[in-house]
C-alpha cells in the first residue's frame, strides 16, 4: 500500500519506514518534490492537520502527517508546539543547549514527547492517533543515534536516552512508535 507522509524530516521517515515494514511504500515531501509546509497552528493537533490536509487536497491519496513536541514540566510544558524553533535557529544543538540552560539547578526534570498523527484515508476521512512517551531530561547529552532532543531524553524505566537506542528499540517505546501502532491497527482493520 502506498502512503504519502507530509514530512521533510528524514529521521521521521526512517523511523516510520522501519516500523511499517515492507507492506507499505512511504513517500515523503522530498520524494514528491514538495516544499516544507508552513506550520502556522498553535497546537500539535492544528499543525498535524495543516500538513496532512495540504497533501490530501493536492494528491487525493491516503496520507498522514506527524507533529511532535517535547513538553517539559518545569517549563510549563514548553517548548511543546515550538520545539523546532525553541532557540530560534531551528538547529537541534542550539535547542538542546537552551533547554539545558533553562533547566540549570532545576530538580524537576520530568518531560514527555507527544506525537499527533493525522491520517486521511483515500476518501478524505480523517483520523487522529496520539502517542506519548514519559521520561526526564538528563543533565548532559548522551548518545549519537536518533535526532532532535533524543540525546537528553531518558524514557521512564530505562537508563539510556533515546539517542543511545537503536531505531528498533526507540520505535518500541517512543511517542511516534505508539502513535504509529494505532495507525497500523487502523489500517489493518480496514
Ligand atoms: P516535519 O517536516 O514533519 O514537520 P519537523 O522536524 O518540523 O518535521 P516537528 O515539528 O514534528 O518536526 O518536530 C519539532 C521538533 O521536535 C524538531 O526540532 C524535532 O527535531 C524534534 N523532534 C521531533 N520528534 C522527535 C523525536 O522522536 N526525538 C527527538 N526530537 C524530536
Amino acid at each position: 500500500m502506498e502512503l504519502l507522509f507530509a514530512t521533510y524530516n528524514s529521521h521521521k521517515l526512517n523511523e516510520i519506514r522501519n516500523a511499517l515494514g515492507s507492506m507499505y511504500t512511504i513517500q515523503g515531501l522530498g520524494d514528491l518534490n514538495e516544499k516544507e509546509i508552513p506550520e502556522t497552528g498553535n497546537t500539535l493537533e492544528e499543525n498535524s492537520l495543516i500538513k496532512a490536509e495540504y497533501i490530501f487536497k493536492k494528491y487525493q491519496k491516503a496520507c498522514f502527517s506527524d507533529d511532535t513536541g517535547l513538553e517539559v514540566s518545569a517549563l510549563n510544558n514548553e517548548p511543546g508546539v515550538f520545539s523546532d524553533r525553541y532557540a530560534g535557529s531551528g538547529n537541534s544543538e542550539d535547542n538542546i543547549d537552551l533547554l539545558l540552560a533553562n533547566l540549570t539547578d532545576q530538580k524537576d526534570r520530568k518531560a514527555r514527547f507527544k506525537t499527533i498523527i493525522t491520517y486521511f484515508d483515500e476518501k478524505g476521512k480523517q483520523f487522529i492517533f496520539e502517542g506519548v512517551a514519559h521520561g526526564k531530561i538528563i543533565l548532559e547529552k548522551k548518545g549519537i543515534q536518533g535526532f532532535g532532543y533524543d540525546p537528553i531524553f531518558q524514557p521512564n524505566g530505562f537508563e539510556r536516552t533515546f539517542a543511545q537506542m537503536s531505531l528498533h528499540q526507540k520505535n518500541k517505546i517512543s511517542h511516534r512508535g505508539i502513535a504509529l501502532k494505532k495507525l497500523i491497527a487502523h489500517l489493518i482493520s480496514k
